[in-house]
């Protein structure tokens, strides 16, 4: 008979960033204490932690990029920059008592499932332990990419990813190579630019821009969100409500034209020389690539002290970088704004990477089909283009909270998804997807993976994902009791 006093604890939750802490929190609501956050780094906040480059900010408005069970009345601005969202999350993570769950410096590195003691044996930096259930929220882009261009190992000038900040290095009148232009840059890119001597900008594919109606919070209003809650839940509708009309532009690309109109207005208001704005222009449909909002990053770009190179990096040198046409720019530092690469957690015997073989399926995007007690967050198909993941993250808790209460009323010692359902489930997604913008917008993006399968977005309204995960449809689950489980 299997000994399952022996698990370490019941839970064990993998990231302590919005999604961690979000399933912490719920946990704790519910009186459930015997769980533990295994967190790599040494505090919380995950890429809210990580990412500290200059300008970083949200591009999505704070009242709705927050928890719908712990609403800031505080927020400074539509926009909140990363300073105050990652206060945001430490508040959160204090005023829930998570804290005292947190084990820093675990950075789990593989994961077995024990059939016969229906138990999760996690490795990880600081030990091994064990736990009934495992929920990854380890984020899917905490994993910094640089890619691999020619002679990069021989450059002697100082080098860094965007989300590893190298702040000890002052790029006052240097000269600067930003590699790629995507939501990251945008934000850093206005903020280098009036402090260095030369800033290159390495252009692979113009990204589509729109303004960004950005402002500050009066202490009046304020303290109005305080007074009257109910009015922060007026405003938060409102916006929730407008993100969610753009759904109907992504899923009929023609309409995205509308859209289209408006960045061409604030390319053509921003940037005066013709050359330039003929770089700048995108030719595939908004939407197919993430919209960036932004005001500085167009300006920016107009600066004498701004090249902005379309032609592509040939090889990296000691001291510069040579373009695909031979044209050669010395430099002093490059900054990688690269992206990320999508994570996945080794699973010894067989990996998860391995049965998705390049394009990850899941049910409900948060359980995979054999993988015993394994939930993840912002798992397959669970990404967005146009509203705040913290929605999703909320209801895919929901889901997690109503199988581990049907696990504890059924007696289940583990469950998972049946491979039948899955499949209907990723059917239903691709069908969703037939059409959209994000298929059929005729760009190359990270959302599609290595068989060309969008696996990364929800390609429908995210109240139709919030009320498929409010219910638990027990049919779709296997579940096993112990004395089965040999
Ligand atoms: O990365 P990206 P990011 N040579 O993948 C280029 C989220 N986010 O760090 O488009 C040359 O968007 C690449 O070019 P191309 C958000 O979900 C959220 O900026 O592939 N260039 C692209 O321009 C976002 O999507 C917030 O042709 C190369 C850029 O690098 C995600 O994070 C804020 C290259 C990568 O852009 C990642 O954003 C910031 C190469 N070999 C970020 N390889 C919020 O506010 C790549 N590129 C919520």
């Amino acid at each position: 008979m299997p000994d399952r006093t022996s698990v370490d604890t019941r839970i064990a939750i993998i990231g302590g960033g919005f999604g961690g802490l979000g399933m912490a929190i719920q946990l704790k609501k519910r009186g459930i204490g015997d769980f533990v956050v295994l967190e790599r780094a040494d505090d919380i906040g995950g890429t809210w932690r990580d990412n500290s480059y200059p300008g970083c900010a949200c591009d999505v408005e704070s009242h709705l990029y927050s928890f719908s069970f712990a609403l800031n009345p505080d927020w400074t601005r539509s926009f909140s920059r990363q300073p105050e969202i990652r206060r945001y999350l430490r508040d959160c993570a204090e005023r829930f008592g998570v804290m005292p769950h947190v084990r820093f410096g675990h950075d789990v590195r593989a994961m077995r499932w024990e059939e016969d003691a229906q138990r999760w044996r996690i490795e990880s930096s600081a030990g091994t332990l064990t736990a009934s259930v495992v929920v990854v929220a380890t984020g899917p882009l905490s994993d910094p990419v640089v890619p691999d261009l020619p002679g990069a190992e021989r450059f002697r000038g100082v080098s860094f990813h965007s989300a590893q900040w190298n702040h000890a290095c002052d790029l006052t009148g240097r000269r600067v190579a930003v590699i790629g232009t995507g939501a990251s840059a945008v934000q850093f890119v206005p903020e280098i630019q009036r402090r260095v001597a030369k800033l290159d900008v390495y252009q692979r594919t113009p990204p589509w821009i729109l303004p960004r109606l950005d402002r500050d919070f009066s202490e009046k209003e304020r303290r109005r969100f305080r007074r009257w809650p109910l009015l922060q839940r007026l405003h938060r509708a409102r916006i929730y409500l407008q993100h969610e009309a753009l759904v109907v532009l992504f899923r009929h690309p023609r309409m995205m034209q509308r859209a289209q109109r408006v960045a061409f207005r604030h390319l053509k208001k921003t940037i005066a020389d013709p050359a330039l704005r003929a770089k700048l222009t995108p030719g595939y449909t908004m939407g197919c690539k993430r919209i960036l909002l932004t005001n500085e990053y167009l300006p920016a770009l107009g600066q004498p002290n701004v090249e902005v190179i379309t032609t592509g990096i040939g090889e990296i040198r000691e001291r510069s970088i040579v373009d695909r046409a031979g044209v050669e720019r010395p430099v002093d530092a490059i900054i990688y704004a690269t992206g990320f690469r999508p994570t996945t957690i080794g699973l010894e015997a067989r990996t998860l990477s391995e049965t998705w073989v390049g394009s990850p399926k899941a049910y409900l995007g948060t359980m995979a089909a054999g993988f015993p007690n394994l939930f993840m967050l912002l798992g397959p198909n669970t990404g967005l283009g146009h509203s705040s993941v913290v929605y999703m993250i909320e209801a895919q808790l929901a889901q997690v909270m109503k199988v581990l209460r049907y696990m504890e009323r059924a007696g289940l010692s583990s469950i998972e998804p049946r491979a039948e359902a899955q499949e209907a489930f990723v059917a239903e997604v691709e069908g969703r997807m037939r059409g959209t913008v994000w298929t059929a917008g005729g760009c190359a993006s990270w959302y599609l993976d290595v068989t060309g399968r969008n696996s990364t977005i929800w390609p429908d309204f995210t109240w139709r994902f919030r009320r498929r995960l409010s219910r638990l449809r027990a049919r779709d689950y296997l579940g096993r009791r112990l004395t089965e489980a040999r």
